[in-house]
């Protein structure tokens, strides 16, 4: 057996590396980003929430869609997964007005050839989700697409079959997260075609770098809202007048400590787990 990974590339919080010829490890750090700048503290265990998180609805959402993961690694922060050849399109699925879904809404009353109602406001829920896709930009942001632009890129019949398991997927992880007093208002899926042309879930899902969760005892339409996980981050950010530009100011111990604790909060709400049982044994439980 060999344990030799080869580095394939970085994001901003997570690692890359080849295994094999079929296999890959994602590995996510404690690194944290806010406003595009990843900032110079880390956050104790992010990576391991993270990586619980997208494990738990991988096992959670299996009889959906086929999904890449293979083994979680006892550092509770990689991810053993099946390398595929991933579509060049991010499946982004809105259930409320945020983000560029709601810049591209005020200029166009549309996203993505989705034309809204008139007259919503920020953070709203719109009347059912839609499936926004996007371009996978190499640097800077991804570009929303309509359906024209997104199926000349992964063809008809494959965006129709990521349309409808984007939004079933959201519909399934919605409602849970829903029943556990949070809002799931956007998220972000990346898809990969294995070695028999068929579609598999891939990258991470459902975390809180892939989705916006928003506690829901705090809702209120009309601006934009708290983030359940990183409030506490941009509001210290915010309070030093930082310009938000690289390199983003160190954390203090208590930002520190009370980001660690959302982080820890989401994930015990959103899997019904205790962390503490995670990294003791890091593991996914089937449905
Ligand atoms: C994921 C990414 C990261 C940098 C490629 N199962 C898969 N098969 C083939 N490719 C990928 C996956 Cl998940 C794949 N990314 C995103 C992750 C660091 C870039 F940790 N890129």
């Amino acid at each position: 057996m060999s344990d030799t990974a080869t580095h394939l590339g970085s994001g901003k919080v997570r690692e890359l590396y080849s295994l094999d010829g079929v296999r890959l490890l994602l590995v996510a750090s404690d690194r944290i980003s806010t406003f595009d700048v990843v900032l110079p503290t880390e956050i104790p265990d992010k990576g391991r929430v993270l990586t619980g998180l997208s494990g738990h609805w991988f096992a959670q959402t299996a009889a959906i869609v086929p999904n890449h993961l293979l083994a979680l690694r006892d550092d509770g922060r990689s991810t053993e997964c099946r390398r595929l050849e991933m579509l060049p399109i991010e499946c982004v699925v809105r259930g409320y007005l945020s983000g560029s879904g709601w810049k591209d809404y005020r200029a166009s009353g549309a996203i993505c050839g989705h034309v809204l109602p008139e007259g919503l406001v920020e953070s709203q829920q719109l009347p059912e989700p839609i499936f926004t896709p996007a371009t996978k930009a190499q640097s800077g942001h991804d570009e929303n697409i309509d359906r024209v632009a997104a199926a000349a890129l992964v063809g008809e019949a494959r965006f129709d079959e990521v349309e409808r398991l984007s939004l079933e997927l959201y519909g399934y992880v919605s409602a849970q997260a829903a029943a556990r007093g949070i809002i799931l208002a956007d998220t972000k899926l990346e898809f990969g075609i294995d070695g028999d042309g068929k579609l598999v879930l891939a990258d991470e899902a459902f975390t809180p770098d892939s989705s916006r969760f928003w506690p829901a005892d705090e809702y209120e339409p009309g601006g934009p809202q708290p983030s359940f996980d990183k409030q506490f981050v941009r509001d210290y950010c915010e309070s030093l007048g930082w310009d938000k530009t690289y390199p983003g100011p160190e954390l203090t111990d208590d930002v520190v400590m009370g980001t660690r604790a959302r982080y820890v909060e989401a994930f015990e709400r959103l899997t019904g787990l205790a962390f503490d049982d995670y990294l003791e044994q890091p593991e996914v439980v089937l449905a």
